[in-house]
């Protein structure tokens, strides 16, 4: 049965703070750091029991607030092949979050391990990390006392990225079988990563140094140890690298920074030179944006919808070159914020979808395709290769040299991509292959389409709740006649395009619009937003 004395002893030393209601959402719990302690213990029990429920396999739980402040902080869990939490665990989490005292969490404890049939002979096993955030240390603590109170045979990963520690879980629970994933530690991610690289680019002309802005998160720690393991075939500089100086988390720097302000971080505008190639990271790492200044120094974003088309196009053609095309599908997923252009790009070259925001909707279309491309505009995504595609791509017998070199690039992308979920220094890896493939400067890669002018503003709304869409977030099925009323706008702007949505991490409802010229994408999205106010 359930260990209800130590739980209870424990329980009391985090209690839940009034006033406050958690909620497991998108990007899991998230809120400021110091209200969070109760939250971690009870979801170290949860971790415990998520991993009973599936035989004693390995799940995650990783501590990280990502782009936001750092006085922010949170943790999600991480199912058994690296993937987020299945959804209706969710409400799960956050029932148990919210009893008011200890005695109420153990009664919901014991009703939920009834309900969802949990047999608390089972192992439990799990892997926990966090990012650099001050808080984050207390909150580990608190999440072992979870572990304690349960009994979890769990594994410290430490201070690493939300994506190292994706993999952590699925290396883990795939060690000694034929589908094992890669040594299960973080050097045995990096070699994996550069390794594969290495192989990509070898014979290729020399890479130039690439900027690449850590959002003074744990991406600059793991990001310094993948540079001694790249060494020459890509030399990196480190900027926004101050980890432990207060306050510096994502600010005036990151990738969600980049995105966002559609600028430069500051400290990058003494550094970097026309023409040279910058990315920035956000605080766990999971998330990446290209940029560069043109001759004339002005500031040209290459952001996710820009990689997947990169990608994209680049597999397509590997595929092809190899000799599958037919045999192997390359599709693409994307959301109601991608670019217009990118979704015109990328529709004349392959399938294209489209889904709800949130890492989960995306990874699990993609798995429908033989190779999935997904990315979020913001710079989240990744590839991913269906089992099948993989049997294929390890057994195919290429009938050329030039089908063999083809393959062997694919096979070797395979490991270059960490398929568990979005890894900004996997994908930064991807994509200097490509660019080293296909000898594109950042100039080059731009031009592969025009973004078209867009504006996203957001709205504090009474209730956000609402406002209820449809087909992949582009329509407003609630409130009604809302939708009408955007529709009749839309007409009367030059390749207008706009939706409302409620946001899943904030209080706000968000507007996006595009059209044809800057300023009246800006006037379209503030019509919109006065429409919704
Ligand atoms: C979370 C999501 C991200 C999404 C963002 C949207 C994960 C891991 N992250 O950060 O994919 O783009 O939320 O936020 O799922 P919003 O709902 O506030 O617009
Ligand atoms: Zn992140």
């Amino acid at each position: 049965g359930l260990p209800v004395d130590s739980i209870q002893h424990l329980s009391d030393e985090h209690p839940k703070p009034v006033d406050v209601h958690f909620q497991y959402g998108t990007a899991g719990f998230r809120t400021l750091g110091t209200l969070l302690d109760c939250v971690l213990f009870r979801v170290g029990i949860l971790a415990g029991l998520r991993s009973k429920k599936l035989d004693g396999k390995v799940i995650g739980v990783m501590v990280t607030a990502s782009h936001n402040p750092e006085p922010d902080n949170g943790v999600k869990l991480v199912d058994p092949r690296g993937e987020m939490l299945e959804s209706s665990w969710e409400a799960h989490a956050t029932a148990l979050a919210n009893a008011a005292d200890t005695p109420s969490f153990i009664s919901a404890l014991d009703t939920f391990i009834k309900n969802a049939k949990i047999d608390l002979s089972k192992p439990a096993r799990v892997v926990y990390a966090r990012d650099t955030r001050p808080s984050g240390g207390a909150l580990v603590s608190a999440l072992e006392d979870g572990f304690k109170a349960i009994g979890v045979d769990a594994r410290n990963a430490g201070v690493t990225t939300t994506p190292v520690l994706h993999y952590l879980v699925k290396a883990m629970n795939t060690k000694g079988t034929k589908d094992e994933y890669g040594e299960d530690s973080e050097g045995g991610y990096l070699r994996k990563l550069s390794g594969a690289f290495k192989k990509l680019v070898s014979g290729k002309a020399p890479l130039a140094p690439l900027i690449v802005d850590c959002a003074n998160g744990v991406g600059a720690i793991v990001g310094a140890t993948l540079a001694e393991h790249l060494g020459d075939t890509l030399p990196i500089i480190i900027e926004n690298g101050a980890t432990t100086t207060p306050g510096a988390l994502n600010n005036h720097c990151g990738a969600d920074f980049v995105k966002t302000q559609q600028k430069l971080p500051p400290s990058l505008s003494s550094v970097l030179k026309p023409g040279q190639r910058a990315c920035s990271l956000d605080g766990d790492a999971d998330r990446l944006i290209y940029y560069y200044l043109d001759e004339r120094s002005v500031f040209h974003m290459l952001d996710g919808d820009k990689i997947a088309a990169l990608v994209a196009a680049f597999i397509v053609e590997l595929v092809k070159a190899a000799g599958l095309e037919g045999r192997i599908n390359v599709g693409v997923v994307q959301t109601a914020y991608a670019n217009g252009a990118s979704t015109k790009y990328l529709s004349e070259r392959l399938p294209v979808k489209c889904v709800p925001t949130g890492v989960k909707h995306l990874h699990h279309a993609a798995e429908h395709y033989d190779i999935g491309v997904y990315f979020e505009a913001n710079g989240h995504g990744t590839v991913l290769f269906s089992p099948e595609t993989k049997k294929q791509l390890t057994s195919y017998e290429p009938s050329t040299p030039a089908q063999s070199t083809a393959l062997g690039h694919l096979n070797n992308l395979m490991d270059l991509i960490n398929q568990t979920v979005g890894d900004a220094l996997s994908d930064m890896l991807l994509v200097e292959v490509v660019l080293a493939h296909k000898s594109y400067s950042a100039v080059e890669w731009d031009s592969l389409y025009s973004d078209k002018p867009n504006r996203l503003v957001k709205v504090v709304v009474k209730d956000r709740n609402i406002f209820k869409t449809e087909d992949a977030e582009r329509r407003l099925v609630s409130p009604p006649g809302l939708q009408a009323k955007i529709d009749e706008l839309v007409r009367r702007y030059d390749g207008g395009r706009s939706f409302v949505r409620p946001s899943g991490t904030e209080d706000v409802v968000r507007v996006y619009a595009e059209a044809t010229v800057k300023s009246q994408a800006d006037e379209l999205a503030f019509r919109v937003a006065g429409l919704v106010y």
